[in-house]
């Protein structure tokens, strides 16, 4: 079997109806049973959300980003390394300023926050391939939010927005669905690894727990799919060693009641804008 070519999520994204039925439906607004999934599950898994033709407008921009020189590009650990994250994409490029204002991600994000929403934070996560792409420990979003911005509530969401096709071989982002329903884990780490960033990574015997209880989720689906992600949802990933890159942009929305109260990160990890955002046109991606 030929894994990594998701055929048969294209040949659905080709069909023109369903197409207009995805857009039609998430540009207004997600159904109660959407949300319902999002409460219990802690995520909500679009596929296809953007057209072919929106994600190649975000692609393009894809090797500029991964030739900036600031300090928002975070390396992988060594010499000459990979390319772990550039942070502040919706600040220095169009496309991606109109992505985190895409009425197909902001509607559902307000809907899932119960507020209005300005942008906490964006990352690029390139992890590219051949192994060049390090590995993500099992960790909770919020928890960085929380004891380093003052993020006083989880009431925050992640939309992680795939720029490539994400298979069951390039490194899938993977989650432990319902564990946002702990809360904040306590016993973690700070990990030393992340320079430039911070992360608190859940220890052995929690991240046992939780996935004997829960199981663990591959998110999967072709470039353009779209998942919404509560800020405690424990998440990691692996290195990537498929020749593929497995590029996803997170746009990371948090709720204007719940704006972050520190001050000592720069405005690309916690932006103090708290302006509610508001959306664009449905076409602003391609208009
Ligand atoms: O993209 C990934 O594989 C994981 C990224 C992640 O967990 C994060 O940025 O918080």
């Amino acid at each position: 079997m030929i894994v990594g070519k998701l055929e048969g999520a294209r040949r659905a994204v080709r069909l023109q109806s369903e197409l207009v039925r995805y857009m039609e439906t998430y540009t207004t607004k997600l159904n109660n049973n959407d949300i319902t999934e999002f409460d219990e599950q802690g995520y909500l898994f679009i596929p296809a959300l953007l057209t072919p033709e929106e994600t190649e407008v975000l692609q393009r921009d894809i090797p500029d980003m991964l030739n900036r020189q600031g300090p928002e590009v975070i390396r992988e650990p060594g010499p000459n390394s990979a390319i772990r994250l550039v942070y502040g994409g919706h600040v220095h490029y169009e496309s991606f300023r109109r992505l985190s204002l895409h009425p197909r991600l902001l509607n559902p994000v307000r809907q899932l926050v119960r507020d209005e929403v300005y942008i906490h934070q964006s990352r690029m996560n390139p992890k590219p391939g051949f192994g060049a792409g390090g590995a993500w420990t099992w960790h909770q979003d919020y928890g960085t939010w929380h004891r380093v911005d003052g993020m006083q509530q989880p009431k925050a969401v992640m939309t992680a927005v795939f720029l490539n096709d994400c298979t069951a071989v390039n490194a899938p982002l993977m989650v432990v669905p319902g564990s946002q329903h702990h809360g904040l884990i306590d016993d973690v780490a700070e990990d030393e690894q992340a320079e430039g960033y911070a992360l608190f990574d859940i220890d052995r015997q929690t991240l046992q727990a939780l996935a004997d209880a829960h199981g663990i989720e591959a998110l999967m689906g072709p470039a353009g799919s779209v998942c919404f992600l509560h800020c405690n949802i424990v998440h990691g990933s692996s290195n990537n060693v498929s020749p593929w890159d497995r590029t996803i942009m997170y746009m990371n929305y948090n709720a204007v009641s719940n704006a972050c109260t520190g001050t000592d990160r720069v405005w690309y990890h916690n932006n103090r804008d708290f302006t509610p955002l508001v959306a664009l046109e449905d076409g602003c991606l391609i208009g």
